[in-house]
């Protein structure tokens, strides 16, 4: 699918879909390509809404491509950190579904609050992939125009963005930009462990009471670092949203058509004045937590083993080639692409200049303050302390 083109799933319809005729699925989990690669054309919700998604065998492949991009580039980033260029990397890996599907149903106008690890979705809006790479480089102070690409600054406090994104939504209905196909829409990326945090139950009250135009997005990937699911909830997550009165609905995150018709629906409804909505998208952490994680001290290999038959790129692949819509030099020219990305990656990340230290009290104020510049300076004669010494 082109860069910059969420909304490409109207155009070029198929002529008749290849997919075998099932409108059941588990309404519980909506899913639209099983692990195998089979399509499932249809899966009707719990309140009735009709979930499908209808693309052209380019945007297909497109699909696919970004999904081994961001695979490629995050393998790039996890290995830089071993070899020490990088302080600390979170990795999507097992997530691409997750994030390049609900990153491509966003339309252009739609403002995105990530976490730390949505280097997915960040690609889809069409932000350098480099740019989350100065940031654990420790080289730049966290680098991208939040409004130039409707995607905001990674966070790690855990849940804060949910807060600042639900401000962010009322603002946006208060500006009356909500109520036609132009509105625009708000999404709030999080974790399974971030709905334990208070910022995400109050941004959930704030959302609802308020109506806003905010997609709450969990990726449900099983753990908050060693602590699985079951010490965060007794029941379902996307269960949740009922209790603060929005919609909400589970989807199999590890498939990137029916993440990307879930999200598009409620997205929609965002900004057509119709308020939140809560997805939980079932999916799985396949590597550590960060690099500085070892996930072999709290699970156990068959259940990465059990989840690898689920891979989200495994049954794209599988799809691709059970309908024809793309051959073996398709897949190798998408893995060349994959490769050649990841080595000008790795080739700009060792070439980034590191920063004067002092820069650091550059953008904290628009205008300064003479706080900083008093610190500004007692840093400046800490570092000339260290001329002419063994440092
Ligand atoms: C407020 C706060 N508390 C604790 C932490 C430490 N911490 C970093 S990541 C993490 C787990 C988050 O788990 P989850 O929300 O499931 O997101 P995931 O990392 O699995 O994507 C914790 C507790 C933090 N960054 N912020
Ligand atoms: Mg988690």
């Amino acid at each position: 699918m082109a860069k910059g083109d969420p909304g490409a799933s109207t155009r070029g319809r198929r002529a008749a879909p290849r997919s075998r005729k099932a409108a059941t699925g588990d309404p519980e989990l909506v899913q639209l390509l099983t692990p195998t690669g089979e399509r499932i054309e249809s899966v009707t919700g719990p309140d009735g809404t009709e979930y499908r998604v209808d693309f052209t065998d380019e945007e297909y492949r497109g699909l696919y491509r970004d999904l081994v991009l961001v695979r490629k580039l995050d393998a790039e980033a996890t290995a830089l950190q071993r070899q020490g260029e990088l302080g600390i990397w979170a990795s999507l890996l097992g997530q691409e579904a997750a994030q390049v599907g609900s990153g491509r149903a966003l339309r252009t106008q739609d403002m995105a609050f990530p976490t730390y690890r949505e280097h997915g979705v960040l690609y889809c809006r069409g932000i350098d992939p480099i740019m989350p790479l100065g940031l654990f480089r420790g080289v730049d102070q966290g680098g991208w125009d939040p409004n130039e690409f409707k995607f905001n600054m990674y966070t790690i406090v855990i849940g804060a963005q949910t807060l600042h994104a639900t401000g962010y939504a009322m603002g946006v209905a208060m500006d009356g930009k909500t109520g036609t196909d132009d509105g625009e829409a708000v999404i709030a990326y999080f974790g399974d462990g971030a709905t334990s945090q208070g910022d995400v139950n109050e941004a959930f009250v704030w959302a609802g009471v308020f109506n806003s135009p905010l997609v709450f997005f969990c990726q449900n990937n099983q753990y908050a670092i060693s602590e699985p699911l079951e010490r965060q909830t007794r029941i379902p997550l996307y269960r949740r949203a009922a209790g603060f009165g929005f919609p909400g609905i589970r989807v199999d995150g590890n498939d990137v058509l029916a993440t990307y018709a879930v999200t598009r629906h409620a997205l929609d409804n965002a900004r057509h004045g119709q308020g939140p909505s809560l997805i939980e998208a079932y999916t799985y952490r396949m590597g550590a937590h960060t690099t500085s994680d070892d996930p072999t001290r709290y699970r156990i290999a068959s259940e990465v083993e059990a989840w690898q038959a689920k891979d989200p790129i495994a049954r794209m692949k599988a799809f691709l080639e059970r309908e024809q819509i793309a051959a073996a030099d398709f897949f190798t020219e998408v893995d060349e692409q994959a490769r050649r990305e990841a080595v000008d990656l790795r080739e700009r990340v060792l070439a980034m200049p590191n920063p004067e230290p002092a820069t650091m009290f550059d953008h904290v104020y628009p205008n300064g303050s003479p706080l900083l510049d008093e610190q500004r300076a007692q840093f400046s004669r800490y570092l000339e302390s260290f001329e002419g010494s063994a440092h």
